[in-house]
């Protein structure tokens, strides 16, 4: 390997995919033998309690001084960003997320000196939502154009970042991934009787229920094809749709169908008892929660949404079809669970993508070479 590197990451620590993406590469590059500072206001949960050889993390404490009327987190971000670069001597501060993390970054290297070099992952929201309003627009496009490499997570994202903010800089294309020694085919003989009888089939959403998942076209999809095929529908996470999507199953009469797992952190565990995922989202800059469908070789009936179809291979290793086509991806979704050749075809398709395409050690490099290139050591 070259030189290890001192590498700062900041991202969101909750629940979601952007927090698992960097908290994944984090360990992976730990692994590599880098040194990883995580800069954040609570431990990313993908950390777990245990101990990880290389990794660190520094909390970020806001000042509650009498006059903020608003507790100033970004400043203190940013200076604790600061503060860990000087005391280090990190080579790169890679954030995620353009809001407000790059704009912390931006602020930290101007304390620390242009040794520290910026490296931003865009996720989707703050492109496809935040760089909408007026408002932001301008401190988006600064803290994009001001990074030493940003770096998008589909081919889509990297268009609509082009379109919304006019931007005309080089932007790195780095997939999402998954790492094979967790993402693989469970064994579920054990546990699938809990959750479906043996001749019905299960399908499953899993997402943080926001208006842009679409959650109620999923629980459209289930009512057709539950009509054609014996199933169960298996609904994985919380956030704000989830009281309606629960009067609506309770109107459809389907609540005997439907089963609430609430949040889930071992998902490979949970995926892997299903037949096939539903993802109709409305946006999905990526849908890392179908690449970890595939590497658990479940195929996904999906809406040609973001960067869906650069990951999902229609006909392939699932079915795609416009937003909002709930029969189309109802009749998809039948065609695979009545066909068993079929199921085993797109199977075996999706275990290979997953890993030619998505593996751990392809991303990490591209993202190492990135680290690499901005200090001038490619
Ligand atoms: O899916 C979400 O709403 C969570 C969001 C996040 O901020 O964690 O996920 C975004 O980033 C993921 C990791 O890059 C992508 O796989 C998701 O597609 C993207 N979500 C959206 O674009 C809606």
């Amino acid at each position: 390997m070259s030189q290890p590197l001192k590498i700062g990451i900041t991202c969101y620590p909750s629940l979601g995919g952007s927090g698992v993406v960097a908290t994944e590469l984090g360990k992976l590059l730990a692994e590599k033998g880098h040194q990883v500072h995580f800069i954040a206001n609570s431990i990313p949960f993908r950390l777990g309690g245990t101990f990880h050889k290389n990794i660190f993390y520094h909390e970020v404490e806001v000042s509650d001084y009498y006059v903020f009327r608003y507790p100033p987190y970004e400043m203190s971000l940013a200076t604790k960003m600061a503060q860990v670069a000087k005391m280090q001597q990190l080579d790169v501060l890679h954030v995620h997320y353009a809001v407000p993390h790059a704009v912390c970054a931006f602020l930290a290297k101007q304390m620390v000196g242009d040794q520290l070099k910026v490296v931003t992952t865009l996720h989707g929201t703050d492109i496809t939502v935040l760089a909408q309003d007026e408002s932001l627009k301008d401190l988006i496009r600064l803290a994009i154009n001001e990074s030493d490499a940003v770096t998008a997570v589909s081919q889509d994202l990297i268009q609509e970042t082009r379109e919304v903010l006019d931007i005309s800089r080089d932007i790195d294309l780095t997939y999402n991934f998954v790492d094979k020694r967790i993402y693989y085919p469970r064994d579920i003989s054990s546990l699938r009787g809990d959750y479906a009888e043996p001749h019905e089939k299960i399908l499953m959403h899993i997402s943080n229920f926001r208006p842009v998942k679409r959650v109620g076209d999923v629980v459209d999809i289930f009512a057709r094809v539950h009509e054609k095929i014996p199933s169960k529908l298996l609904l994985v996470g919380e956030g704000p749709e989830l009281p309606k999507v629960q009067c609506k199953i309770q109107e459809l009469g389907l609540q005997e169908k439907v089963l609430f797992l609430g949040k889930q952190d071992d998902i490979a565990q949970v995926i892997s008892l299903a037949d096939v995922l539903l993802l109709p989202s409305e946006k999905e800059s990526f849908g890392l929660v179908a690449l970890e469908a595939m590497a658990c070789g479940v195929p996904t009936v999906g809406s040609i949404a973001g960067g869906i179809p650069e990951l999902v291979v229609h006909g392939e290793t699932g079915f795609l079809a416009p937003i909002g086509e709930t029969k189309r991806m109802a009749d998809y979704a039948i065609q695979l669970l009545s066909n068993e050749t079929l199921a085993s075809t797109f199977r075996e398709a999706c275990l290979k993508r997953a890993c030619e395409k998505f593996c751990d050690g392809l991303i990490t490099k591209q993202y190492e070479q990135i680290y690499y290139r901005v200090l001038g050591r490619g």
